[in-house]
């Protein structure tokens, strides 16, 4: 009887604290609604099995609890109760795993009007590059990677000269607009995650892995590394702006082009007036 009881308090405890509990969701600031609806429906599912199996251990446990001269019947095959179980399993399954890969899907099919922004993680930064007017990014090779080119860009590709180039300091992002956010890695493993956005991918050294999301109110969000990627990932921690349009072109015009970055070191001349940063 006691044991009854107590697994009946574990399924209305764990109830009423998930229904209680303060640590929720922060509020989104995506398009990605979908994510949060996947994970309700998991918590649905989940959470009526978890309640009917332990539920009926419960009942099973009260029921045929250990009466003098009573014995148990032995039946070690049901055709009937494995049939029953395992469509019921199936259909269980596939409805924690579809909801998911119709969001998948979405996640990784790009809009044609993404802009694209690149983020690069090392052991224990976060830096960025944006394409320049004609909307394209330079290719990279993590082999040019030099004080001057902390993100190994290409000096050879004139689609990477005008590239803004942010290293370890905050990303700012037009809000309503769509990004691809382009992921590489230049050390071990990382993982690009701003919990308000809900959208996260692993960044692997040698790869270029991709999502892209659409920032939908403007605010400051922390950005964090989901990946344990050594004794300084606690403090791989990093900001992303969302900025009105305006605000996010005042930002941009105060930032550096990788042309303007390394042209000082390899001519010793100051930039061009017109190239010239506007503080
Ligand atoms: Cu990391």
């Amino acid at each position: 009887m006691a044991v009854a009881l107590v697994l009946v308090l574990i399924v209305v405890g764990s109830v009423l604290f998930h229904v209680l509990s303060p640590w929720w969701s922060t509020p989104i600031a995506s398009n990605w609604g979908y994510i949060d609806s996947t994970l309700v429906i998991t918590f649905w599912i989940t959470g009526t099995v978890f309640s009917a199996v332990v539920l009926f251990m419960a009942y099973c446990v009260y029921r045929f609890r250990h009466k003098e001269g009573q014995k148990a019947n032995y039946e070690p095959e049901s055709r009937k109760l494995e049939s029953w179980l395992t469509a019921f399993t199936a259909v269980g399954v596939a409805a924690l795993l579809a909801p998911g890969l119709f969001v998948w899907s979405q996640f990784v099919t790009v809009p044609k009007d993404a802009t694209e922004v690149e983020v690069v993680a090392q052991q224990w930064q976060w830096s960025f590059r944006l394409p320049g007017v004609n909307g394209k990014l330079g290719t990279s090779n993590a082999r040019l990677i030099s004080p001057d080119n902390p993100l190994g860009i290409n000096p050879q590709d004139p689609n990477g000269q005008d590239n803004v180039v942010v290293v370890a300091a905050d990303l700012h992002l037009p809000v309503g607009k769509p990004v691809k956010m382009v992921l590489r890695s230049i050390d071990v493993i990382h993982d690009f995650y701003v919990p308000e956005f809900r959208a996260k991918m692993d960044m692997v050294p040698g790869m270029i892995t991709y999502f892209w999301f659409t920032p939908t109110r403007t605010g400051t969000f922390e950005i964090l590394c989901s990946q344990l990627c050594g004794v300084g990932h606690a403090f791989m921690r990093g900001v992303v702006k969302v900025d009105t349009e305006q605000d996010y072109l005042a930002w941009l015009q105060q930032q550096s082009t990788f042309a303007q970055l390394s042209a000082p070191a390899k001519t010793g001349a100051l930039v061009e007036p017109a190239k010239a940063k506007a503080d």
